[in-house]
């Protein structure tokens, strides 16, 4: 069977200590979760940064100080970088993460309501610009997905260039403005990829393992993290990162799913760009 790669969000932008006290804001606190997770299985940590206070950033210098020490933890993982930062960040300041040459980096594909009066905007030109600027890097981008129409987006830009296959789309799921987490939505969005992709299911909150299993069951990839999901189970706060990607990796091994390492992530993804840390990889 193949290979699962288990990418763990440890952070994100939103959730904060208020609602698990375990979401770290730190360089050490972030290089200590990407461990926890690391230890159990994941090869990919998609990383959002803050400052001490847990308020979100995009600078490059934060970036870099959590990147040199997450690698100092977990030497070889993969460190996709988020250029979607927060809702209501320009889009200059998301994309300063970009100059630090990550191999891989999130790319939004569709604007969608986010709660209340919050917005968050990716419009086509935005989706282009990030694109075109991740292609002059050789940077792979994760074509994050919340509804079907993004992928119609993603599509469109495939077909002139902007966007260089073989895509990896990662399909959020149960995003409060975006499309659900049931089965059945789950069934259309991977039935609306086009044949050469790979995937990765994430769902948010409660959706989390449910994503999880499916995307196990049909030859897809998983994420798990506190950026997504603060429960372990329900009502039961997650005392790490290390206990959701322990949990995916149960999940994934039940369905007889072997987990990937960094490199084999990086085979599955075409991911050929050398990242600075490939000293440390040989
Ligand atoms: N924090 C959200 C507004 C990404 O990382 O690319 C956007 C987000 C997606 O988390
Ligand atoms: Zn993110």
């Amino acid at each position: 069977m193949d290979k699962i790669i288990i990418t763990a969000a440890i952070c994100g932008a939103e959730v904060r200590k208020e609602h698990n006290p375990n979401i770290p804001y730190t360089v050490k606190e972030i290089a200590d979760e990407a461990r926890r997770a690391c230890d159990e299985g994941a090869s990919i940590i998609h990383l959002h940064v803050r400052e001490d206070d847990g308020t979100p950033t995009q600078s490059a210098d934060r970036f870099r100080e959590c990147i040199e020490a997450i690698k100092a933890q977990c030497p070889g993982v993969i460190i996709q970088p988020s250029t979607g930062g927060a809702a209501g960040m320009s889009n200059a300041e998301r994309l300063q993460p970009l100059s630090l040459e990550p191999e891989t980096a999130s790319l939004d594909c569709g604007t969608l309501n986010f709660g209340g009066d919050t917005i968050f905007v990716n419009t086509e030109n935005t989706i282009k610009q990030f694109a075109l600027e991740m292609n002059s890097r050789s940077i792979k981008p994760e074509l994050e997905v919340f509804d079907r129409s993004m992928i119609n987006t993603v599509l469109k830009f495939l077909k002139i260039g902007i966007i260089i296959g073989p895509p990896h789309f990662n399909l959020v799921m149960g995003v409060n403005g975006g499309i659900g987490g049931s089965l059945q939505e789950f069934s259309f969005l991977i039935g609306s990829l086009p044949l050469n992709a790979t995937f990765t299911g994430t769902g948010i909150g409660r959706y989390q393992f449910q994503i999880a299993a499916m995307a196990a069951m049909t030859g897809g990839h998983i994420r798990v993290g506190f950026e997504d999901n603060i429960y372990i189970r329900p009502k039961i706060l997650a005392g790490s990162n290390g206990e959701l990607v322990e949990k995916a990796a149960k999940i994934a091994g039940l369905l007889n799913r072997v987990i990937a390492s960094p490199e084999e992530a990086r085979d599955i993804l075409s991911i050929t760009k050398e990242s600075a840390d490939d000293e440390k990889r040989m």
